[in-house]
């Protein structure tokens, strides 16, 4: 993969910051030799970094934009831009609430595309692990970076033409942070720019930071070049037949064409602070993982963090802002997608959360599920493919008011809609964008440098069958395992169709930089001794019973099960016992005071054996088709020991 060898010829330029540059483009981009010309319509081109510049160049030379914007991520700028997109069509103002905007997406691009989303490495065994023979691999994608490079040059060429390609200066974590990583995105969205100005910290700060070529360079396009030879639909515009998400791990690259959506566009997000992420955590050993931070503070006023992972749409968000409904207990938010975590010289676990704002599902989000939340979108927020309301407020699923009479309801697919539609109001995987700080509860240490301590890890997923409400590992090793072994029910955040159990290990299956196997070697050595190891859960709120409905009320009411969680990280051992899984609380060390539903608790710690051997023989399965040779001894021998206990129950 030899970089791309620019010659640049700066002729002084007239006072318009025109650069001309002359580009022998290599062949991969099958040629681009003419004399062109950056027309830099914000900022100053010339004084920034030279790699920059020569990365800007390449980029710009290969996608032909009209004119370069160098963000300077000012309030100011961020104005201009939501007034022009407004002009434009793309998105509205929401008169209802304060500086909030809606923006519909074609109905082809509403999520992020597992199926198109590649990782780029010399071998294939770099970016997954070496499945059975004649098994498909389902743990990442990797594609060779020939077939790459020729994929990229059937797209970029030209696709950012008549458009503007904004820089966006974004560091991951606060500005110049010890564990913070700076990023520079391309892009020829405006859209982009402004989520990626509420989620990731804008500053032209960070090309100072960067100089020696210290970040992540992430180029994204739309992908529909002006003029658009198809009609636009809602206006917003994509290729959606030819999306291709790329990362090149040893360029600390990422190559995004064809969506404008979420983890597919917010390259900040799961590009960087995942997959590229955990590549470089591996090599400097440390953690970038798909999890919330929370702190929780007891009674008595002894405060705890915890880290949790759960898969996409299975509620990280609503735990990380919760509302404990035990009296006396709080809970404040660090993060609710993405931690990155490091030991200290001390032994201790210490997380940041590289993000800056919320990229939050919006149905399912109410007073009652999520206050929090929601008075955090109640200004500086872009809310996308939500129902919206004729008084200039959003509707979705799930949030328990209907707009008062006279006021109407017309649907993420702009048609008129009723409690009577036949279709959602809201798209499933409708989101909020809005900055961290407006969380009612958002933690006085959120943008600490060196983060926040970690005494507890928890799994978990959307198991309606069999897994029971908590349980904790017997060690970190036993913890490793119950990670590897995740599974949860598909949602609408990927393009994954009904409602199948999937295997999702650490919530991280769509997110893994590097070989899993290996990740699973990374995650065991982390326990060395002098280290304080965060002790190690599974929780599942989503069991259902016999009638269908979900057997635990949630939300609030997890705080019951974060208590236990913190009373075990207190070394209190009378409230636990062993069972074939882990340990789970005994009788009545669970607080239910207060609780006002009837919650059949038994049902909700019940191990069926029959249930349990079943799972056992899928995560065998799983194991032994998808990590095959590359699966630690360790966590095969830990899956024998379950089957061991589970047989024996
Ligand atoms: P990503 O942003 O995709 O990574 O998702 P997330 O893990 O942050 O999920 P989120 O908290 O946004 O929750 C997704 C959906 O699950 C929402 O519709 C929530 O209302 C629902 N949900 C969250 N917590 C609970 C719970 O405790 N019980 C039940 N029944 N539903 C929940
Ligand atoms: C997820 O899918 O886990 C998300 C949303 O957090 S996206 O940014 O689209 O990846
Ligand atoms: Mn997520």
């Amino acid at each position: 993969m030899a970089p791309l060898s620019i010659l640049l010829v700066f002729r002084r330029p007239n006072p318009l910051f025109i650069h001309r540059i002359s580009s022998k483009a290599s062949s991969v981009y099958a040629g681009n030799q003419q004399e062109r010309q950056i027309n830099v319509v914000h900022g100053n081109f010339e004084k920034l970094p030279t790699d920059i510049k020569s990365y800007i160049i390449e980029k710009y030379e290969l996608c032909q934009p009209e004119g370069l914007h160098i963000c300077d991520g000012s309030e100011a700028e961020n104005k201009k831009f939501l007034q022009e997109m407004h002009k434009d069509g793309e998105i509205k103002p929401l008169t209802k609430y304060d500086n909030c905007w809606y923006a519909r997406t074609d109905p082809k691009d509403v999520a992020r595309v597992e199926s198109k989303t590649v990782i780029a490495t010399e071998t294939k065994s770099e970016t997954i692990p070496t499945p059975k023979e004649s098994i498909k691999g389902l743990l990442g994608q990797w594609m060779a970076p020939a077939a790459l490079y020729k994929a990229m040059g059937e797209r970029y060429p030209g696709c950012m033409k008549g458009r503007t390609m904004y820089v966006i200066p974004f560091s991951m974590g606060p500005v110049g942070g010890t564990i913070s990583k700076n990023g520079i995105q391309l892009t020829d969205s405006r859209y982009v720019v402004v989520s990626m100005r509420v989620m990731t910290r804008i500053t032209p700060t960070v090309f100072d930071l960067i100089g020696g070529g210290n970040y992540v360079k992430c180029l994204h396009s739309v992908g529909c070049p002006l003029p658009t030879k198809k009609q636009l639909v809602e206006n917003w515009p994509c290729d959606p037949e030819r999306v291709l998400v790329s990362h090149i791990p040893d360029k600390m690259e990422i190559m995004s064409y064809g969506s404008g959506y979420g983890g597919n566009s917010l390259l900040g997000k799961k590009c960087f602070a995942l997959r590229i992420g955990s590549t470089i955590a591996k090599r400097e050993g440390w953690l970038a993982e798909h999890m919330l931070i929370l702190g929780i503070t007891n009674p008595q006023g002894v405060k705890k963090y915890i880290a949790a992972a759960f898969p996409s749409a299975c509620g990280k968000t609503n735990l990380a802002m919760m509302e404990p409904t035990l009296p006396g207990w709080k809970v404040e938010c660090v993060g609710d997608d993405i931690a990155w975590m490091k030991f200290d010289s001390n032994g201790k676990l210490r997380a940041i959360n590289p993000e800056n704002g919320f990229f939050g599902v919006a149905p399912g989000t109410s007073m009652k599920t999520n206050p929090n939340a929601l008075k955090a979108c109640m200004s500086n927020t872009v809310f996308t493919n939500v129902a919206e309301t004729s008084d200039g407020g959003v509707y979705w699923e799930g949030m328990d008011e209907l707009p008062p009479p006279g006021v109407s309801i017309t649907s993420w697919k702009n048609k008129p809609w009723t409690p009577d539609s036949k279709e959602p109001a809201a798209h499933p995987n409708s989101r909020f964008c809005a900055p961290a700080s407006q969380c009612p509860t958002i933690d006085p240490d959120w943008e600490r440098d060196d983060g926040v301590p970690i005494s507890a890890i928890i799994f978990g997923g959307r198991r309606p069958q069999g897994v029971p409400l908590v349980y904790e590992s017997f060690d970190w090793q036993h913890g490793v395992f119950i990670g590897a072994g995740m599974r949860s029910e598909a949602t609408a955040a990927a393009e994954h169709k009904g409602k199948v159990i999937m295997h999702d290990p650490f919530a991280m299956r769509p997110f893994f930089g590097y070989n899993f196997g290996k990740y699973l070697d990374h995650w065991l050595s982390l326990n060395k001794p002098g280290r304080d190891m965060p002790r190690i859960f599974h929780v599942n709120w989503f069991r259902k019973g016999a009638d269908g409905k979900f057997m635990w009320p949630g939300f609030g009411e997890n705080s019951r099960v974060l208590e236990w969680i913190f009373k075990r990280t207190n070394g209190q051992e009378d409230i636990a016992k062993k069972s074939a899984v882990g340990f789970i609380p005994t009788k009545d060390s669970l607080n239910l005071d207060g609780l006002k539903e009837n919650v059949d608790m038994k049902g909700l710690f019940d191990l069926p054996k029959d249930f349990w051997m079943d799972e056992v023989s899928s995560i065998r399965k799983y194991f032994d088709e998808q990590v095959n040779v590359d699966l630690p001894q360790k966590i095969a021998d830990e899956l024998d020991s379950l089957e061991q206990r589970v047989s024996d129950m």
